[in-house]
Formats: C-alpha cells, sequence, structure tokens
C-alpha cells in the first residue's frame, strides 16, 4: 500500500536538472566524463542526464549502459542470499584515465554498485568513479555513498520504493510503499 508520494514528473525533472549541474560543476566541465546508466531505469535516467548536460555544455558527453541483477530472481532474498551479478557491460570508449560517473534509481545496500564499479575497472583504470541516484534509501551494507543524489528517503527494510519512468512504465512518479 502506499505510504506517500515523494516526487511527480516535476520533482523528478528538476532533481535531475540540478544533478546535471552538479556534474559538470564538480568535474569542470565533461571532457573526461563518461556516464554509464545501470539497468533498467538507471539507464534511461542516464539517457535524461546526457540530454540535460549536451545541452546546457553544447558538446556530446560520451555515455555507455551496465545490465546488473541479482543472482536470485526472488528480490525478498537479496539481503541474505542474493549478489549483484554483471550480465551486460555496454561501454565502447576507453574508461583509462576518465571520470565514470555511475547512475542509478534507487541506492540501498550499495551491491549494485560494488559489481558496477567491478565491471569498469575491468575494462580499464578509470581516474575516478562517481555516483549519482535518484534516491537514497539508506540500508548501506557496504562503505559506498553516493555523489549526486535527487531526494534522500529514509525507509524500514521491508518498505519500496517505486521509481515509475515515462519509458518503462508510462508514467512518472516516485513513491513509498509499505
Ligand atoms: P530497475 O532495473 O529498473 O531498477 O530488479 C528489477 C526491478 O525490481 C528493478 O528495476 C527495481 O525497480 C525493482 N526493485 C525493487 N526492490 C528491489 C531491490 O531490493 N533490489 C533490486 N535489485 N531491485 C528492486
Ligand atoms: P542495492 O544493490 O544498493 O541494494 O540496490 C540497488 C538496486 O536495487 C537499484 O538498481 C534499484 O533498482 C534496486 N532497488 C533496491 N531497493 C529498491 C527499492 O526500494 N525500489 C526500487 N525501485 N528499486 C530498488
Ligand atoms: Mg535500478
Amino acid at each position: 500500500t502506499k505510504k506517500a508520494e515523494l516526487l511527480d514528473d516535476a520533482g523528478i525533472n528538476r532533481a535531475l536538472t540540478r544533478i546535471a549541474h552538479e556534474i559538470i560543476e564538480r568535474n569542470e566541465g565533461i571532457d573526461e566524463v563518461i556516464l554509464v546508466g545501470i539497468k533498467t531505469r538507471g539507464a534511461y535516467l542516464a539517457k535524461r542526464l546526457a540530454l540535460k548536460i549536451n545541452a546546457i555544455e553544447k558538446k556530446e558527453i560520451r555515455a555507455g549502459e551496465l545490465d546488473i541483477s541479482l543472482y536470485r530472481d526472488d528480490l525478498s532474498l537479496k539481503t541474505e542470499n542474493g549478489e549483484a551479478l554483471v550480465k551486460q557491460v555496454d561501454i565502447t570508449d576507453d574508461v583509462t584515465n576518465q571520470k565514470i560517473v555511475l547512475v542509478d534509481d534507487v541506492l540501498y545496500t550499495g551491491r549494485t554498485v560494488r559489481a558496477a564499479m567491478d565491471a569498469v575497472m575491468d575494462i580499464g583504470r578509470p581516474s575516478q568513479i562517481q555516483l549519482a541516484v535518484l534516491v537514497d534509501r539508506g540500508h548501506r551494507e557496504l562503505p559506498i555513498r553516493a555523489d549526486f543524489v535527487g531526494k534522500n528517503i529514509p525507509t524500514a527494510s521491508h518498505e519500496r520504493i517505486v521509481v515509475h519512468l515515462i519509458e518503462v512504465d508510462n508514467e512518472e512518479q516516485v513513491a513509498i510503499y509499505e
């Protein structure tokens, strides 16, 4: 059951616009930056950020994607038994000496991001890896934090953050369910 609506379409768009500016500012431009979206919804968020950054900087940011999912398909078993598994790496640019900005929808335990960092470091030696997420819901199980956060949403472990994007879900919404 829905507990609260946290972001509507305008709220999601504002958060992404702010993060786009923050990524440019932190990196003093985008010449050494590669955006890497984590499928499914993180990849769509990365595409949106790329469009915003391209418009602001008047040049094209480089981008790639990672497909990371869990060994177990039962999400409720995740914390006990599931581990994040890299299924596909779709990064065509050389990452060596580049600044990688990972993009995901929700940051929770940090295990997905850890797997993403491994995948990137398997293909080269980035000078930095940064992390952008639309929602940080807490409950980290690893020493991982986000550099760019749309909204911090304290949650209980049993609660779920629903992130619905037009590209996948035909609606725009971030909400908390229990
Ligand atoms: P996403 O790939 O677009 O992020 O893992 C499949 C989907 O299940 C995810 O879609 C995500 O939205 C949703 N989901 C909800 N809770 C969890 C969770 O705890 N772990 C993972 N991996 N996905 C979750
Ligand atoms: P972590 O690996 O940090 O535990 O979880 C990160 C990944 O799991 C993200 O890609 C995200 O899609 C998914 N995830 C974890 N918790 C939630 C949640 O409450 N809601 C949604 N939508 N996704 C979640
Ligand atoms: Mg995700």
